[in-house]
């Protein structure tokens, strides 16, 4: 028997804390956690199965699809699908959101937002890759779900979690009252609860940026790198770097260690490159849950009003002073 509670039994016990819930977030997050297993599995054998590379197709943004992308969108479509909790889903994968019309889902009360595997060029070379998800309430019942329903600020979630895909598979998640981790038991297939109350680390001194845009930084941007580079004991820099390139497993370490994740606009990305609803949005709450701060430089990354599902935004993650640092030096700059 194993000594962790596993992420059914946490997830029945937080529910039998509000007594009138139908227990509908809690299956939800349950049918999240059983399609994050199914994806584990098959990026486990990436290399040895045929699910390596491109699928020869492109996203919506125009984007090359890998194999596992095209998989790991399936998987979490059809576990939302058929949980019956959830009306709508957007994922990164395709243009439109897509509406379940099943009997037991056309009425559901939740709607989700997801990228299904974050940072898959990584896939092919063994670095860790990620799912990110966040939930929101549906508003209206009087029609169909509309389209425009997902267009809900990011304070609005009503919980939002990752699936860092590593040298172990964690699920890491919020519902408003703290973060939880829970790590995979390959040996027994369960989601165990091994990172209670996650707090963002108390010591920052990591920083993570793609600095090949250097160039292409705002000057305010340029200055913070360099900041983070000087000699001061006191601050106990230069701080370090650490770039993995797949945001979940970036943001995972920095959670951990304490440290801040920065994608500025660039040259070939002028709003950012990641996706407001399915990448910053869910990563802000859980960061912002515990004890850190998501800005785009000037505004709560949590409070930006979404015109439409795929937008990008420059953003600034990580421990309070830092982002602060970063919003100070892009005002200046
Ligand atoms: P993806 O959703 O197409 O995988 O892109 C998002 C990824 C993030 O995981 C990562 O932080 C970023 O792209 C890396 O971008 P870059 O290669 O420009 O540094
Ligand atoms: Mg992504």
């Amino acid at each position: 028997m194993t000594r962790f509670k596993t992420l059914g039994q946490f997830i029945i016990e937080k529910q039998a804390e509000f007594p009138f819930a139908k227990g509908e977030l809690s299956r939800l997050l349950r049918d999240i956690g059983i399609a994050a297993k199914v994806v584990n599995r098959e990026v486990n054998k990436a290399g040895l199965a045929d699910i390596l590379g491109d699928n020869g197709t492109e996203n919506i943004q125009g984007e090359g699809q890998q194999k596992l992308d095209v998989f790991a969108d399936k998987e979490f479509i059809e576990a939302l699908s058929n949980g019956g909790e959830c009306c709508m889903i957007a994922s990164e994968e395709h243009d439109e959101c897509i509406r379940i019309n099943t009997q037991v889902s056309k009425n559901a009360k939740y709607i989700v937002c997801i990228d299904p595997l974050d940072g898959s060029s990584n896939i092919d070379v063994n670095v860790s890759v990620g799912t990110i998800f966040s939930i929101y309430r549906r508003k209206n019942f009087d029609n169909e779900v509309s389209q425009e329903e997902i267009l809900q600020q990011g304070t609005e979630q009503v919980a939002a979690g990752y699936i860092v895909y590593g040298s172990s598979t964690m699920m890491v998640y919020t519902t408003g009252k703290g973060v939880n981790g829970f790590t995979l038991d390959p040996s027994i297939g369960e989601f165990c609860l091994s990172h209670p109350q996650m707090k963002i680390g108390q010591d920052p001194h990591m920083y993570s940026i793609n600095e090949g845009n250097y160039a292409h930084f705002p000057q305010g941007v340029k200055d913070y790198i360099k900041y983070c580079q000087q000699i001061d004991e006191a601050t106990n820099r230069p701080f370090i770097s650490r770039y993995i390139g797949s945001m979940v497993a970036d943001l995972h370490r920095n959670l951990l260690k304490g440290g801040i994740f920065l994608y500025p606009a660039t040259a070939s990305y002028p709003n950012g490159k990641l996706r407001l609803m399915y990448e910053c949005n869910p990563l802000a709450f859980i960061v912002e849950q515990a004890g850190g701060k998501a800005s785009n430089g000037k505004s709560r990354i949590l409070e930006i009003q979404p015109q439409s599902m795929h937008e990008r935004t420059p953003i600034f993650i990580g421990n309070i002073e830092m982002v602060e640092m970063v919003e100070e030096y892009l005002i200046r700059g």
